[in-house]
C-alpha cells in the first residue's frame, strides 16, 4: 500500500438544474396556464471518515471531484431531480482546509463523521412559478445557480496518543513490534522504516492504544535532510512522545540534542509535548557505562531516563506502566 498523507483537490458542488418554460396544453381548454417545473438541487460534496482507509492515496489521481447536477423542470409543474451526493470517504484524521487561506473547514478523527463541504446549487424556478394575477401566462424562468467551488488541502495526521521517535536505528520499529502486534520492516542500515507504522498496545484495563512509530530523523531533518520532518505531523496529535536513543552509541547525548533540536525546528508546539526518554539496547552496555551515561545527562533537563532491551524483553513493562501513568495524568 503506497501511504500518500496530503493532496490538494478542487471540489464542486453539483449545479442546479434549470427552470423551464411550459404551458398546459389540454383539449378543450383554449389557454393553459404556465406549468413549467422548477430544476432539481444540485448535490453536494461530503468527506466522511472511514476507519478502514489509512492513505489519500486516491485523491492523488482524482483532484477534480464534482457532484452530480440536478436536473432541468420538466412540463406539468415536474421539479427535475436532484443530482446525488457525493461522499468522499477520507481515513480518520484528515484535516480539510482551504487552499489559499489555510482555515481549516473540518478535521475528521471519528469513524463515520461527516463534513459537507461544497453545498450544490439550488434549481432554478420554472414559469409556473411566476403565475400571477397580472400575468396568466408568464415567460419567465429562471437558469440554476451553479455548485459551490472550493480549492482544498487534505492534511493527514494520524491519531495515535504515543509516538516513538529517535535516529535511525535507534530501534524505534523494534520496539512497536515488541509492544504490539505491527509487524514494521526491522534492520541494522538506517531508514528502514519509511512510512509510519501503527500498533495497538493493550492497556492493562483491556483498551488499546496507538503507538506511532515514524522515520528516524537526522540533523537538519527540519530543513528536509534525509526523509525531513515530514513525518512529525504524524506525531503532532500524540499525547507522549517516546525520545529512543541508541544506548551503544559512541555520544548518546549528541544524539539526544539532534532530536531535540529537531521537535524545536518543527514547531507546533512538539517540544513541548511530554516524553519519556528510553535508552535501547541496554544489554549491549555494561551496568557501569549506563551509570556514566546517567551522570552526563545530569546537566539536561530531561526527566529519568528508562534502558530497556527490546529484543531481550527487559525493561518493557516498566516503560508501558509509566507510559500508563503518564497518559491519564
Ligand atoms: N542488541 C539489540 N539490538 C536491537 C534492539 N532493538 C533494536 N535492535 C537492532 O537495531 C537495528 C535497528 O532497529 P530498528 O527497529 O529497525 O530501528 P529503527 O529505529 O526503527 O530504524 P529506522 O526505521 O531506520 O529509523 C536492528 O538491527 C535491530 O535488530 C535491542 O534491544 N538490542
Ligand atoms: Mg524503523
Amino acid at each position: 500500500m503506497q501511504f500518500i498523507d496530503h493532496a490538494n483537490i478542487k471540489v464542486r458542488g453539483g449545479s442546479g438544474g434549470d427552470g423551464i418554460v411550459s404551458f398546459r396544453r389540454e383539449k378543450y381548454v383554449p389557454a393553459g396556464g404556465p406549468s413549467g417545473g422548477d430544476g432539481g438541487n444540485g448535490g453536494k460534496v461530503i468527506f466522511q471518515a472511514d476507519s478502514n482507509l489509512q492513505t489519500l492515496l486516491d485523491f492523488k489521481f482524482r483532484q477534480l471531484i464534482f457532484a452530480e447536477d440536478g436536473r432541468r423542470g420538466g412540463p406539468n409543474k415536474c421539479t427535475g431531480a436532484s443530482g446525488k451526493d457525493l461522499i468522499l470517504k477520507v481515513p480518520c484524521g484528515t484535516e480539510v482546509r482551504h487552499s489559499t487561506t489555510g482555515v481549516i473547514f473540518g478535521d475528521l478523527t471519528v469513524d463515520g463523521e461527516t463534513l459537507v463541504i461544497a453545498f450544490g446549487g439550488k434549481g432554478g424556478h420554472g414559469n409556473a412559478h411566476y403565475l400571477s394575477n397580472r400575468n396568466r401566462a408568464p415567460e419567465k424562468f429562471t437558469e440554476g445557480r451553479p455548485g459551490e467551488e472550493w480549492e482544498l488541502n487534505l492534511e493527514l495526521k494520524l491519531l495515535a496518543e504515543v509516538g516513538i521517535i529517535g535516529l535511525p536505528n535507534a530501534g524505534k520499529s523494534t520496539l512497536i513490534s515488541a509492544l504490539s502486534s505491527a509487524k514494521p520492516k526491522i534492520a541494522d542500515y538506517p531508514f528502514t522504516t519509511l512510512i509510519p507504522n501503527l500498533g495497538v498496545v493493550p492497556k492493562p484495563s483491556g483498551d488499546g492504544v496507538v503507538f506511532a512509530d515514524i522515520p528516524g530523523l537526522i540533523a537538519g531533518a527540519a530543513l528536509g535532510v534525509g526523509l525531513g520532518h515530514e513525518f512529525l505531523r504524524h506525531i503532532e496529535r500524540t499525547k507522549l512522545l517516546i525520545h529512543l536513543v541508541d544506548v551503544s552509541s559512541p555520544d548518546p547525548l549528541t544524539d539526544i540534542q539532534i532530536i531535540e533540536n529537531e521537535l524545536l525546528a518543527y514547531g507546533n508546539g512538539l517540544i513541548e509535548r511530554p516524553r519519556i526518554l528510553v535508552f535501547s539496547k541496554k544489554e549491549l552496555l555494561q551496568e557501569t557505562s549506563q551509570e556514566e551515561i546517567l551522570k552526563k545527562l545530569q546537566n539536561i533537563e530531561i526527566g529519568d531516563p528508562l534502558f530497556i532491551s527490546s529484543v531481550m524483553n527487559d525493561g518493557l513493562d516498566l516503560l508501558l506502566n509509566l507510559i500508563w501513568e503518564k497518559l491519564v495524568s
